[in-house]
């Protein structure tokens, strides 16, 4: 979508009209001179004129004082000013001294100023201009937002172009992410969604001429980050750019796009694709590997011969729409295989452990949690079944996953949520000894993705209101919203509770089992300094997108204008504390202490999610409504298969 610019129209306010205001005789007549002929020539008018004009004053002078003294008792004049919606009662004297004086006062430059498009007093044209002014308000936060990813651009262009990250402090590039170069690709719908073409523009023809030789000749890549990064990005670019026709209109874009014919993003999607199936391939097992070494087409599983469940549970949306485009299954075949082989694996309340082995298919270990290795897990299950449900994989029926999704949360609820004490913030703890063993009040800033999979979860991306009109909610829906309101609340204190405004990697929580004379964020003026606990280990900040990522959700499903502050807060701490001058923004070793040490790296999804996210948040709901788009777990939107998302509101009519 375009970045709107503000214009003076958006500023423009509706004014009182002056002529009907009342006014004295005195002033009629003063009024008249300097408003006739007189005044409009006076620029050119001789002495003799002048001398005619000053009589003319001076008799009007006379006969308005004499007037005025035969009236002086009613001579208060009394003139409501409306001033910004708020009345402002102006008592003028009497007298002729005043009356000179005002004689000689310069007319009002400006009428009295009116709320836009009414008056005070007129609730429903007050609400509208209260509407007006939240909408220019937004547009502004989106610009800021713009500008940021324009800076973290510009760095990323001037030092590392071609790299998969900047190091903003030492102003080079890194591969950290197998030499693909991840940046460009990841940040590129962005770029079109924030309407910035030029940007478009360098990014696609990079992908257009660059990554051919990259896939070709690079070496090891991580399933998963590749997935998710590379393949998501070029796919959504190839969506979002008007590859698929039939989608390009609904996901709200205002700005016709540069770059490459769509064709070239499918192209290298199914390039890279074609690369990464072998990690399927040469499994023994459902379970992928973990690496694969592009140029040889060969894959391997990680050292310790495990693979982590949130990986590969989080390959689908991406492998099962490559297969709709290419019209070759065998990329959503390999990737639901995994799904479908874990919905049989044992678990525990639907929890799952965080490790799987790609040798014998099985889960490994006893560690279960939400956050590192084991997030994605339980995203993707309910975005794989919006995605699918009604279009299904091959006609397959994907309600299973759903069921499988609804199991967990429930699971969630009653093995993993607890409150803090004193003040009972609302948390995801850990089993790191499983089912037998005892619960740990530790959660990941990662976790921070489930307040908004819960909301999507509960009403399938339509807004709170919609989904209980069309009778979609069950009461377990409506249960899981509260919850995501509330694990919502407790991410954004993990914000507001530190010096900075930004969060740490992860926090603990007091609670009547477990106490820690820990750090303490240092935002005095948080009531919840003595709930959260910070490690020394754990101070740092990568510049993550989950808690925005949830706050975008949210806003979009309760319309609940406090998660827009909380956003903007989270916003302008990015801006104070991680913007590199030279270009650029880096990650934090510290968010506790002012000025934070700085860590010599911008990831990419600080560009791919966490300004997107950002971006969204303040923006129009109709731009990639989540009813009709699905964001994989890097941010990269996909459309959700349009007879699914159509099903849900026939199936309701049909049932009532
Ligand atoms: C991203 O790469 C993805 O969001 C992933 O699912 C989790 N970690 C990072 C962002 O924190």
């Amino acid at each position: 979508m375009a970045v709107l610019p503000i214009t003076s129209h958006d500023l423009q306010s509706d004014y009182d009209n002056a002529k009907f205001r009342r006014r004295s005789l005195f002033k009629v007549i003063t009024q008249a001179v300097l408003t006739s002929n007189v005044r409009r020539n006076c620029g050119s008018c001789g002495v003799g004129k002048l001398l005619a004009l000053l009589m003319i004053a001076g008799l009007a002078f006379l006969t308005v004082a004499h007037t005025n003294s035969g009236i002086s008792a009613a001579s208060e004049i009394v003139q409501h000013i409306n001033v910004r919606g708020e009345e402002k009662v102006i008592t003028e004297g009497h007298g002729n001294a005043e009356l000179l004086k005002r004689f000689w006062r310069k007319p009002p430059r400006l009428p009295p100023k009116l709320p836009p498009r009414g008056k005070a007093g007129n609730n429903s044209l007050a609400a509208e201009a209260h509407n007006q002014q939240h909408i220019l308000g937004s547009a502004v936060r989106q610009n800021k937002v713009a500008e940021a990813f324009r800076h973290a651009w510009t760095g990323y262009k001037n030092y590392a172009m071609g790299s998969d990250e900047l190091m903003p402090l030492s102003k080079r590039g890194v591969d950290g992410l197998g030499g693909l170069g991840a940046t460009i690709v990841d940040s590129l719908d962005t770029a079109m969604i924030m309407g910035l073409n030029d940007i478009v523009q360098e990014a696609g023809y990079w992908i257009e001429k660059k990554l051919p030789e990259r896939l070709n000749e690079k070496g090891q890549v991580n399933l998963f980050e590749t997935t998710i990064r590379v393949l998501g990005g070029l796919l959504s670019a190839y969506c979002l750019s008007g590859g698929e026709n039939e989608t390009t209109g609904d996901w709200g874009s205002r700005t016709k796009l540069d770059g490459p014919n769509p064709a070239i993003y499918l192209e290298r999607a199914q390039d890279l694709a074609d690369r990464l199936m072998v990690a399927f391939t040469s499994s023994p097992t459902p379970i992928p590997y973990s690496d694969v070494v592009l140029r040889e087409r060969s894959a391997h599983p990680a050292p310790d011969g495990l693979s982590s469940t949130s990986e590969v549970s989080s390959l689908q949306l991406e492998f099962w729409y490559l297969s709709k485009l290419s019209g070759n299954p065998k990329y959503g075949d390999a990737a639901m295989h995994v799904l479908e082989h874990l919905k049989t694996l044992p678990k525990f309340e639907g929890l799952v452990p965080i490790y799987i082995s790609p040798h014998s298919g099985h889960f490994s270990g006893q560690n279960i949690r939400l956050g590192s290795r084991g997030d994605s897990y339980y995203e993707y299950l309910v975005k794989v079944w919006l995605q699918q449900r009604g279009a299904g994989h091959g006609g397959s029926d994907v309600s299973y996953l759903r069921e499988m999704y609804d199991e967990a949360i429930k699971g969630v609820k009653n093995r993993l949520i607890q409150k803090s004490i004193p003040k009972g913030l609302v948390f995801v703890g850990e089993l790191p000894s499983g089912k037998d063993g005892s619960f740990y009040p530790k959660m990941d800033h990662l976790v921070c993705f489930l307040p908004g999979t819960l909301a999507l979860g509960a009403t399938r991306g339509l807004t709170k209101q919609r989904a209980m009109e069309e009778g979609l909610m069950t009461i377990e829906d409506i249960e899981n919203l509260k919850l995501a309101e509330d694990i919502m609340k407790t991410c954004y204190e993990m914000y507001s509770v530190t010096t900075t405004g930004l969060a740490p990697e992860i926090a603990h929580f007091h609670t009547q089992k477990f106490y820690e004379d820990g750090l303490q964020g240092g935002n005095k003026s948080s009531e919840f300094l003595d709930d959260i606990i910070i490690r020394y280990a754990d101070r740092h900040n990568l510049l993550r997108p989950e808690t925005v990522e949830s706050l975008f959700v949210l806003h979009r499903i309760t319309q609940d204008p406090k998660y827009l502050e909380w956003g903007w807060q989270i916003f302008q701490a990015f801006e104070s504390h991680t913007k590199v001058d030279s270009g650029g923004y880096s990650s934090l070793n510290d968010v506790t202490v002012l000025p934070p040490p700085r860590r010599d790296k911008m990831e990419t999804f600080f560009l791919g999610e966490t300004l997107k996210y950002l971006y969204l948040l303040f923006g129009d709901s109709n731009v990639l409504p989540l009813d009709k788009f699905v964001f994989n777990t890097e941010a990269h939107p996909l459309p959700i298969s349009r007879k699914g998302a159509e099903n849900d509101l026939t199936s309701q009519t049909q049932a009532s």
